[in-house]
Formats: structure tokens, sequence, C-alpha cells
């Protein structure tokens, strides 16, 4: 309405402006050419024309103005509308400045914790790096424990395998032990045995010396020799009394002798003899003076009274002894029959 208002003043200026050069035009005319009567006519015919354009340009312009009133009015209308649509945008705007602060003040604080965030992070990215150097470490450990343990499974399978043989070994030591026992078993059933026969076998045994008073010597019969001096004698199966020996028992028994003389250009002669019959006879020729020596020995197996003696043969043969019992007999039983 303000903006139309100066318009039309400028319009009523200007159809005012043309009126007042025309009059100054028809004066001017009139002053300078009082004879130009007929110019005159035509001259006012033309400012009526003028007059009635001007008319229809007023009419023009007053449906201009109605026109624009209209348009005013929309306008108004519209500008209230866009007012009230600003007073809507900017509560809507306050709204959102509202929110956008608080929407700031939340992205400070997600900022403030992002930081927080991030230092956390700075911190398990360092312990990760610690962890997986220690985990670095552990797999090294744990290789080379592998390695051990593989070492020791290969210890011990040899360990089982010894074992297996140690076994194998130890169950033929058994069985051998067994064997053993059984053998042993059967030894000591044996000594046991033969204790309870030593323990029922006769014990026998003697050794006598010839004399103690030098020599002894036959005549014209053969001489029993009677060893008188007792050595030993077990079982009192040789008498010193008779020179006999005289088995207790069936068995087998061993005897033997040594006799001595000294003799110059002289023969010595023994024999031995089992119930009167001769075992063996010794003889030795002696020149030089000197002690000689007969000995020997037999084993003789008799019957239980059977009986054994030495003798001197016919002829003056000769034997010595004194109480270095040079000359002894002895005997005894190996074992019964
Ligand atoms: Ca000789
Ligand atoms: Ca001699």
């Amino acid at each position: 309405m303000r903006a139309v208002i100066p318009l039309l003043v400028l319009l009523f200026s200007m159809c005012g402006a043309q009126t007042q050069s025309t009059q100054t035009e028809v004066q001017t005319e009139s002053q300078s050419t009082g004879a130009a009567a007929a110019a005159v006519v035509t001259t006012t015919l033309d400012v009526a024309t003028e007059l009635a354009r001007l008319r229809d340009t007023v009419d023009e312009l007053g449906t201009t103005v109605v026109e624009l009133r209209v348009t005013l009015t929309f306008t108004q209308n519209e500008l209230q509308n866009t007012k009230s649509l600003l007073y809507t945008v900017e509560d809507e705007n306050n709204a959102q400045e509202t929110k956008l602060a608080v929407m700031k003040t939340e992205i400070e604080n997600l900022k403030m914790e992002n930081t927080a965030q991030e230092t956390e992070l700075a911190v398990m990215k360092e312990r990760l790096v610690a962890s997986e150097t220690k985990v670095d470490a552990l797999e090294r450990v744990n290789a080379a424990q592998e390695a051990e343990l593989t070492a020791v499974k290969t210890e011990v399978m040899n360990l089982i395998k010894a074992n297996a043989a140690q076994e194998t070994e130890m169950v033929k030591l058994k069985m051998e032990t067994a064997a053993q026992e059984t053998r042993l078993s059967a030894s000591e059933t044996e000594v046991e045995n033969l204790k309870m026969e030593t323990a029922v076998q006769p014990k026998v045994a003697f050794s006598a010396g010839l004399t103690d008073s030098g020599n002894i010597e036959s005549g014209n019969t053969d001489l029993n020799l009677v060893f008188t001096k007792i050595i030993t004698n077990v079982g009192q199966a040789y008498s010193s009394t008779t020179g006999f020996f005289t088995a207790p028992v069936r068995g087998v028994y061993y005897f033997r002798f040594t006799v001595m003389d000294h003799l110059t250009s002289r023969f010595m002669f023994i024999r031995m003899y089992k119930n009167g019959e001769q075992i063996m006879q010794l003889v030795e020729y002696d020149a030089d003076g000197q002690a000689t020596y007969l000995s020997s020995g037999a084993t003789l197996q008799l019957e239980e009274g059977d009986v054994v003696n030495m003798r001197l043969p016919t002829g003056g043969y000769r034997l010595y002894d004194d109480v270095n019992n040079l000359s002894t007999f002895s005997g005894f039983l190996l074992f019964p029959l």
C-alpha cells in the first residue's frame, strides 16, 4: 500500500506537467504567431485528444491500482501467513537450537568419553602387546615343553620296552627259581636222607703204632703183627691185643700201612691179609743201614665179621718202631653196603 501511493502521486504530477506544458506552448505560439489561426484550432484538437488519452491512461491506472490493491491484500495475507510461518519456524528454530545445545553437550560428553575410551584403548593396546609378548614367550616355552614331552615319551617307551624285556627275563628267572627250588627241595630231601643214613651209619676208623721197643723179627713161622699203640679207634673195630680188624657191617673199607727199618744187606718184607688170604706183599732190599720204608694201601669190600691183619713172613724178617710211630697200620669204613 505504501509503495502504491508514491506511484499515484507521480502519475498525477505527470498529467499536470503535460497540461501546463501544453498551455505554455499555446501562449508561446499566440505570442509568436498571431497570424496562424488555423494552426491554433489544430492545436486545441490535439490537446483534447491528449486529454482523452490521459483519461484513458488514468482509468487504466485506476484499474491497475485496484489490481494492485487486490495484489496488496493478497500480499498482506501472504505476509501475515509468512510471519506466522516465520514465528513457527522461529519456534522450531529455538527448539532446534535447544536440541542443538543438548546435542552439543552430548557431543562434548561423547568426545570426552571418546577421549577416555581412546586412553583406555591405548592402555588395552599396550596390554595386548604385553599379552602377545607373553603369548610368544609361552608358545616358545610350550614348544620347548612339547619337545621335552616327546623326549620323555620316547624315554617312557624305551622304559616300557626295557620293562617288558625285564618282565620276560623275570618270568624266566621265576621259572628257573621254581626249578631250582624244586631241585633244592629234592637236594634238601636227599640231604635229610643222607643225614638219616649217616646218623644210622656206623662210624669206623682207626690208626695204631707198632711198638715203642725197637725191632720186631719173625722166626721160623709167619709173625702176626700187633700194632699195640692205639692212636685212634672209633667204633672199636681194631684190636690192639690181637692185631685184627673186624668189620662191624657189610661195606667198603680202606686200609693202609707204613713200616720202617734200617738194614744192611737184608730184605724187608710185609704182607696184608683178609680172612687169612694174602691181599698184597711188598719187599725191599736195604744195603746202607739207614732208614727204609715200605708203604701201600688197598680198598676192600668186607662182609660183617671179615677180618684184616698184617704179617711178617717166616725167615727172620724184621721191622723197627719207637715212640715216633715209624711203623703204623690204619683203616676206616668208606660206606656200608
Ligand atoms: Ca732198596
Ligand atoms: Ca735203607
